[in-house]
């Protein structure tokens, strides 16, 4: 007899990837079901290493149908679930909005909707919600964002994360629904999708293309490594307090331009290259609109009451990242095929 029935959303893409992966592998007497639609953003090749396993299901389905999603309570008898399902990038949620209240929004009140009705004795269930540091919006030189920070969000992308984690609380007040949410800072790692800062780079080095820098490169985001973060949802997930939010953060600041060198420096190494060669590529472009000036997470609430704490150190964590970017050739070169040509030559 299965233990659990859990279902994580979004877990083709790349945090969500890992969290199944931790999951199927960690936890043989649970059923994890991934629920996922398959974006540009969700791969099923993220999953290989789990593919068969007997406590693993893939279903295709949209967060935006209801019914669909009622169905796969009904087939898994779903006890749990784990949110991790969205738009998750700035950029296209400036050239998107809608897109981004269609799932992030719409779709997470569809996911609680369907959790409230199938869930007879709320109590017994849990609602785990991932969300972002971006809906405390932007930080000046100093200070950091706790789980008390008032919720100021600046870009159509964490003003959708915002209305999510809004709707949780909802749910939890108005109807007792058991639920947690843990705001995250920036990950890296396998099996991002080369939109986001860390993966483009790698990508641009590997093939002699300019490093786009946004403004003067002097934004600052905390970092911290997908599997930490991973580790972190599973800690959540069994530990955490019902009705508390936990901020998780790499304690680890960087400015943009510092991280762009950091990489140039490591692939000139790994490549065989003289040191200075990718540092040519940088290339300083327009502004994000609207571009959030710093995040900084005090983590020390998780650290503190749950006992978690990151495990890695960056230089460590980005040589990692680069060597698995450098040795996934194919699944770099599939996603950035297609589509992606399109989508890279209409915001660069
Ligand atoms: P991602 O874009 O890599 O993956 C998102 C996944 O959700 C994809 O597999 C996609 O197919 C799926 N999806 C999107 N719309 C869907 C829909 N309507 N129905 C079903 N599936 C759908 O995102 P990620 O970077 O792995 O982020 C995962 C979660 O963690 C998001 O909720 C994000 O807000 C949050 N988060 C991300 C970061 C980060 O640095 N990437 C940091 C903190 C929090
Ligand atoms: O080409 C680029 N040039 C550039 O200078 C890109 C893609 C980004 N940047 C800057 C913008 C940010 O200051 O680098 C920083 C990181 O950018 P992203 O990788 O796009 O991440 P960010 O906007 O900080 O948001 C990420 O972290 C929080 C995730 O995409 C979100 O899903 C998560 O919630």
């Amino acid at each position: 007899m299965l233990m659990k029935s859990i279902l994580i959303t979004g877990g083709a893409g790349f945090i969500g990837s890992h969290v199944v992966k931790l999951f199927v592998q960690k936890y043989p007497d649970y059923r994890v079901v991934n629920l996922d639609c398959l974006t540009y953003a969700g791969n099923l090749e993220n999953l290989r290493e789990i593919e068969g396993s007997e406590n693993y299901s893939f279903e295709k389905v949209d967060l935006l149908d209801a019914e669909a999603l009622a169905a796969v309570f009904e087939k898994y008898a779903i006890s749990d679930v784990i949110h991790l399902a969205a738009e998750s990038h700035v950029d296209r949620s400036i050239s998107d909005p809608l897109a981004f209240v269609q799932t992030n929004v719409i779709g997470t009140v569809n996911l609680l909707n369907v959790s409230k009705t199938y869930w007879k004795v709320l109590e017994e269930h849990l609602f785990y919600h991932v969300s972002t540091d971006e809906v405390y919006g932007s930080l000046g030189e100093d200070g950091f964002f706790t789980e008390q920070t008032p919720y100021d969000p600046q870009s159509p992308y964490s003003a959708s994360k915002a209305s999510s984690d809004h709707f949780v609380r909802a749910y939890a007040n108005t109807y007792g629904m058991q639920t947690v949410i843990s705001n995250c800072s920036n990950n890296y790692g396998p099996n991002q999708f080369p939109e986001k800062l860390i993966p483009l780079c790698i990508h641009n080095i590997k093939n002699n293309k300019q490093l786009p820098i946004y403004g003067k490169g002097e934004n600052i985001r905390d970092w911290l490594f997908v599997v930490d973060h991973a580790k972190a949802i599973d800690t959540v997930f069994h530990t955490g307090k019902s009705g508390e939010t936990y901020n998780i953060g790499g304690f680890n600041e960087w400015k943009n331009i510092d991280i762009v060198r950091l990489l140039c420096d490591q692939m000139d190494e790994k490549l065989g290259q003289e040191k200075g060669t990718s540092q040519r590529l940088i290339t300083f472009v327009k502004d994000r609109a609207g571009h959030d000036m710093r995040y900084a997470i005090d983590a020390s609430k998780i650290q503190k009451e749950l006992g978690w704490e990151p495990s890695l150190q960056f230089e460590e964590g980005i040589s990692k990242t680069i060597d698995w970017y450098l040795s996934n050739e194919e699944w770099l070169e599939n996603v950035t095929s297609g589509n992606y040509q399109k989508y890279y030559s209409d915001h660069y």
